[in-house]
């Protein structure tokens, strides 16, 4: 197999397409559903043409080509990883087999419900942020929403060769549904809580591209450890573009606490809401949202689904490979996070001992959650060197939890259990308000001149592609 796209393709691909013809008739005539739904559900912002890259190859270098591209136009294509003639499969009861190149029947059910669920949350997300183009904070911002969104439909492209290759009348059907579900639909919503949640302001694309998209790094990281190897292969390429969605958030974030401080100190004041900046409590609220949501997305902290899914070999742990045991865990146990009950009847939080093949998904969130420590590290970096003493902090693991142990209970950032009417009282402190998210709202005017930028946010260090900032990333219509 090479490496290269094919581009002169009508969908381009390195998988042979048109060695299959049947497959990829079906493919194409799916392909005027998706540009119909990218039309009626994508970015609504009116461009001429966007500075953007476009996949060429799945090789270490140089798989990508920038340049400006009209979106409609973008040519969303299946790009798999090379595949490794000797992989085997590297945890669960097949283990030391060689990984599978078609779907075993026993597991085909399961494999259709994964890939399903990762498909689903790649158009949720392009919807979700579908009106941020009117209120771009600079031209810079607009060109990586727009690259984010164009690479999401890309995965979803993924999902759906996988469907219509592998799953026949089933899989073809499923892809269908991907284009009829809506984040937020009340008749028919996206399958996972966080992308039936607004995306309405930048902070909260900024929270959600660095907390939500790292959900996907986590469970994309576990998917291409699978024993089914189309679906590893395709994962591993997905990886690399989702590190661009990772840098958006991360520094998207920075930029905003760096203004803010900025605000702070040149008025010297901590109260900047009214003076153009958004005031740190506000960024912490906006975090306890995006970061407990995307929590959830981890399922519960036991669950004999994922114990289920790694026996069989479908679903990894992140990094298998450099896990020092026996990659079967059949016999192991570990500690999860769990509600206690005491002699009374009192719940409290704690944590019991399972077998670790159920406690998987608690082991994968704690994976996540030591990563977006990173990020709390970095912002409060920003704050110490500009000498501002508040700090930002992620919230306890049974802070607004709707998934898991602790959905039925309520828990203050600090992990304090209290009931559920303190909470009603309270939660305004901890989770954004109208009146926060209306007055983050009202700075979000667009600036959609080439070198200018938001007052709200700092400019970013570098470009894209060694471009400078003042670029023309984007043309408007
Ligand atoms: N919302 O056994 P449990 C991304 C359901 S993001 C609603 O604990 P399991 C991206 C669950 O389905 C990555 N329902 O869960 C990011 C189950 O239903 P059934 C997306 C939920 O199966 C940004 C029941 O509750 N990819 O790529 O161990 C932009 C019991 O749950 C939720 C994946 O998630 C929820 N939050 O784990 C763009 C990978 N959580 O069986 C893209 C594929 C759980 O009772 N999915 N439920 O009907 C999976 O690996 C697993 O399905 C989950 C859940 C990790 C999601």
């Amino acid at each position: 197999m090479t490496t290269t796209a094919d581009y002169t393709e009508k969908i381009p691909n390195n998988v042979s397409l048109h060695e299959d013809r049947r497959l990829q008739r079906a493919l194409e005539s799916w392909q005027p559903n998706f540009l119909q739904w990218w039309q009626t559900m994508g970015p609504t912002l009116p461009t001429q043409d966007v500075y953007l890259r476009t996949a060429v190859n799945v090789g270490r270098d140089g798989w990508a080509q920038f340049g400006h591209v009209a979106m409609p136009e973008y040519r969303w294509g299946i790009f798999l990883a090379e595949r490794d003639p000797g992989r085997t499969v590297g945890f669960g009861e097949h283990k030391g087999e060689p990984v599978w190149a078609k779907v075993p029947g026993e597991y085909r059910a399961e494999l259709q419900r994964l890939i399903v669920i990762q498909g689903d949350t790649e158009p949720a997300s392009v919807e979700q942020q579908r009106n941020l183009g009117a209120t771009a904070p600079s031209l810079y911002d607009l060109r990586n929403l727009f690259q984010v969104n164009v690479e999401e439909g890309r995965h979803l492209w993924a999902m759906v060769y996988l469907l219509h290759a592998y799953f026949g009348r089933e899989g073809r059907e499923e892809a269908e549904e991907l284009l009829h579900r809506n984040s937020g639909s009340l008749d028919s919503p996206r399958i996972l809580g966080a992308f039936n949640e607004e995306t309405p302001d930048w902070l909260s694309f900024f929270m959600f591209t660095y907390f939500t998209d790292r959900d996907g790094k986590y469970q994309l990281g576990t998917l291409k450890e699978s024993a089914f190897d189309p679906l590893s292969r395709t994962c591993e390429f997905m990886l690399k573009e989702e590190a661009h969605h990772m840098m958006v958030g991360t520094t998207g974030v920075d930029r905003v606490v760096q203004r803010t401080v900025e605000v702070m100190r040149s008025h010297d004041t901590d109260d900047v809401g009214g003076l153009g900046a958004i005031p740190l409590p506000v960024i912490q609220k906006y975090l306890n949202f995006h970061y407990s949501v995307s929590l959830d997305l981890f399922g519960g902290e036991t669950s004999t689904n994922v114990a289920n899914y790694y026996t069989a070999g479908l679903k990894g742990r992140w990094l298998e490979d450099r896990r020092k045991d026996d990659h079967k865990l059949a016999s192991d146990a570990m500690m999860v996070d769990a509600l206690s009950e005491d002699a009374n009847g009192e719940l409290s939080i704690g944590q019991t001992e399972v077998s670790a093949l159920v406690g998987l998904n608690t082991d994968l969130r704690r994976e996540y959650i030591s990563d977006c420590q990173g990020g709390v590290k970095r912002w409060n970096r920003i704050l110490e060197e500009a000498g501002v003493k508040q700090r930002l902090k992620l919230p306890h693991i049974a802070f607004n939890r709707k998934v898991g142990a602790f959905a039925a209970i309520e828990a203050t950032p600090d992990g304090e259990k209290i009931p559920a009417q303190e909470w009603d009282r309270r939660q305004g402190d901890w989770l954004p308000t109208d009146v926060d998210k209306t007055y983050v709202r009202s700075l979000m005017q667009p600036v959609h001149q080439r070198g200018k930028i938001a007052a709200w946010i700092a400019p970013p260090r570098n470009g894209i592609n060694g471009q400078p900032f003042d670029y023309d990333y984007v043309h408007l219509l």
